[in-house]
């Protein structure tokens, strides 16, 4: 199986980020508290162990100035789930953090979505047993 297939990643490939990609994402909990949904475009790149939101793809390069971070998630001990009662979107999953924080995370794109859900369930389990 190539590194790049958009079927899903191979074990051997749960170390190998994802590169950015724009996904629909929708804060609904900040410390267990229940925010007010959202959903905006976010350029969305996963590191070997944390989540990173950008607002557009160019600050992901010109991250080294301060003031240009980006919002980053923790994955250890996050769940990751495909969800259809939290929105009436299509293709909607959802990490929740140890910290109480809970993301949506959507894409028309079925394939591409997917991409992400494996690749970042895989991630959080990974760093989970470890
Ligand atoms: C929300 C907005 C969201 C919708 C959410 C609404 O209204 O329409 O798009 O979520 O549904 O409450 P508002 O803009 O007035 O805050 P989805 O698109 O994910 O369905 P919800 O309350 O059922 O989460």
């Amino acid at each position: 199986q190539s590194q790049h297939s958009i079927i899903g990643p191979s074990e051997s490939d749960v170390t190998v980020p994802l590169k950015g990609e724009y996904l629909n994402k929708a804060k609904i909990s900040e410390g267990g508290k229940k925010l007010r949904k959202n959903w905006t475009s976010t350029w969305v790149v996963l590191s070997n162990n944390k989540l990173l939101f950008y607002k557009e793809s160019k600050q992901e390069v010109t991250n080294l100035k301060p003031g240009n971070k980006p919002d980053e998630v923790d994955l250890c001990g996050a769940t990751v789930e495909w969800t259809s009662d939290k929105s009436s979107r299509k293709n909607v999953f959802q990490i929740m953090t140890t910290t109480g924080h809970e993301f949506l995370l959507q894409s028309d794109n079925y394939p591409s979505i997917c991409k992400w859900h494996d690749t970042i369930k895989m991630t959080a389990d990974r760093l989970s047993s470890a």
